[in-house]
């Protein structure tokens, strides 16, 4: 692959197929030139201003399409080098020969993402806006769509900014008590020092737990819906997705394979899957289910553990579910609430207001649940950690803070404290993109599409 920054780069920017129009798009030193050396206007696109319209023809003796031209000048352009857009009729001829004249006249095709990576390269983006561009293109739902917008504005990463200024503050901080303590040996690290190195830390973390949230919305909360045999588990599964899915009958033991569905409430995905009622007893079947079971509460962001409100005998819940985050459903509420259903909840639940009594026959509180169910998965999606190379670049910066403060608490010298501020802050420098390595760049930005 080639990023050759020299060169003037050219592609079609909208997909193939037939449509209304099709863009093709010229950056770099000589887009201009280029495109004057296809196009015929009533006057040469070298003498137009930036951010002008023209209209005319595309190809010389032997026309292509009429068109018209976007020219914009450096450094008021997406690349901030010259641009010029040609707005052809769509399908695929009109823009594929437009692309052919200008190749011939001097320009190199386009690799995937290029002109976002010139963006970058020129400063005009930085890497977590780069990467934002990508999101905001594949971007399938509501929150997915304000969230890239969130990061593409530049929010996400003036907070990252500010985090990288303070390590490098502190580094700045140790190196010199350091310098200045040379003659004298090892040198404590003040108080001060730590506590600010603790702060960074603490508002890294946040973004981590933010980041669960983001992989969530890019592909689906995954919620399992476990519990008792007989609980109510089928019924209510088929009122969330807002279909009969799984099969509901009186007998205990009725669901064995593991069944999902996914909806979109207000912008967010959920992947919900009905498991079977956790029992010891049972045939192979059912076993293999419990086991299922188990694997999908272990593997879920969030479970919802149905309770049958009627029964007084309750059965303990698997270890795994321990380390979810857990709504209680009373189920049945139609029938009966039995004290023994009431405080189960509230121990499961561990937070009393995690607690929904739901009726899956009649449909009763199931709007509640589905309130709640946004609430306990949801973080405001503005503001977090979109790629898992974010995600990466962020947790190392952590943990090097981590021992940064470690290091500190126990009295190690001001040296060893400087190499893990060191490290936070190459992390945060190239989560920014402020320091990357250029294969690094190639990864992200093959991962566009051409033209973009
Ligand atoms: N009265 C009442 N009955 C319910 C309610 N929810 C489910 N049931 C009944 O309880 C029985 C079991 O329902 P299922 O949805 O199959 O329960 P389950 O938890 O999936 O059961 P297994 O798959 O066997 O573990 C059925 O007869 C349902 O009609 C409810 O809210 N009220
Ligand atoms: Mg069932």
């Amino acid at each position: 692959m080639s990023y050759r920054l020299e060169d003037t780069i050219a592609a079609i920017a909208t997909p193939a197929g037939e449509a209304g129009l099709a863009v093709v798009r010229v950056s770099g030193a000589r887009a201009i030139e280029i495109a004057d050396a296809v196009f015929r206007g009533s006057a040469p696109l070298a003498q137009a201003g930036a951010n002008t319209l023209h209209h005319g023809w595309l190809g010389g003796e032997q026309r292509v399409d009429e068109v018209v031209a976007a020219v914009f000048r450096a450094p008021a352009s997406y690349t901030r080098e010259d641009v010029v857009e040609f707005s052809c009729h769509g399908g695929r001829m009109p823009a594929r020969r437009a692309l052919e004249r200008l190749v011939a006249a001097g320009a190199r095709p386009a690799e995937p993402g290029e002109f976002t990576m010139r963006a970058f390269v020129s400063g005009r983006l930085d890497l977590v806006q780069a990467e934002a561009v990508a999101e905001l293109i594949h971007a399938r739902s509501d929150a997915m769509h304000r969230a890239a917008l969130a990061r593409l504005s530049g929010e996400l990463s003036r907070a990252f900014r500010a985090q990288l200024d303070e390590v490098t503050d502190l580094l700045a901080e140790v190196e010199a008590r350091v310098d200045f303590a040379e003659d004298v040996g090892g040198v404590e690290v003040p108080e001060s020092v730590r506590e600010r190195t603790a702060a960074v830390r603490a508002a890294l973390a946040t973004y981590l737990r933010g980041a669960m949230w983001g992989r969530a919305l890019r592909e689906g909360v995954q919620v399992a819906i476990a519990g008792a045999p007989n609980a109510g588990k089928s019924s209510l599964f088929n009122r969330l997705v807002g279909e009969e899915r799984a099969i509901v009958t009186e007998l205990p033991g009725t669901t064995r394979d593991r069944v999902s569905a996914t909806v979109e409430w207000e912008g967010a995905v959920f992947t919900f899957s009905d498991t079977a009622g956790l029992r010891d007893a049972g045939d192979v079947v059912e076993v293999l289910g419990v086991s299922r079971a188990r694997e999908a509460i272990a593997s879920s962001y969030l479970v919802i553990w149905v309770v049958d409100g009627a029964d007084p005998a309750l059965i303990e819940p698997p270890p795994e579910l321990e380390k979810r985050r857990v709504v209680v459903a009373l189920n049945k509420s139609d029938v009966a609430l039995t004290p023994e259903a009431a405080a189960h909840a509230v121990r499961v639940a561990k937070h009393p207001e995690r607690i929904a009594r739901v009726s899956a026959r009649t449909g009763r509180g199931t709007l509640e649940l589905r309130e709640l169910l946004l609430q306990v998965a949801g973080f405001e999606p503005g503001d977090v950690l979109a790629s898992e190379r974010q995600m990466l670049e962020c947790a190392f910066a952590c943990d090097a803070l981590g021992r940064a403060v470690e290091h500190a608490s126990a009295g190690e010298p001001g040296e060893i404290v400087a190499i893990e501020l060191r490290e936070a802050m190459n992390s945060l420098q190239s989560l920014l993109g402020v320091q990357v390595a250029p294969d690094l760049l190639e990864r992200i930005f093959s991962k566009f599409c051409v033209g973009k």
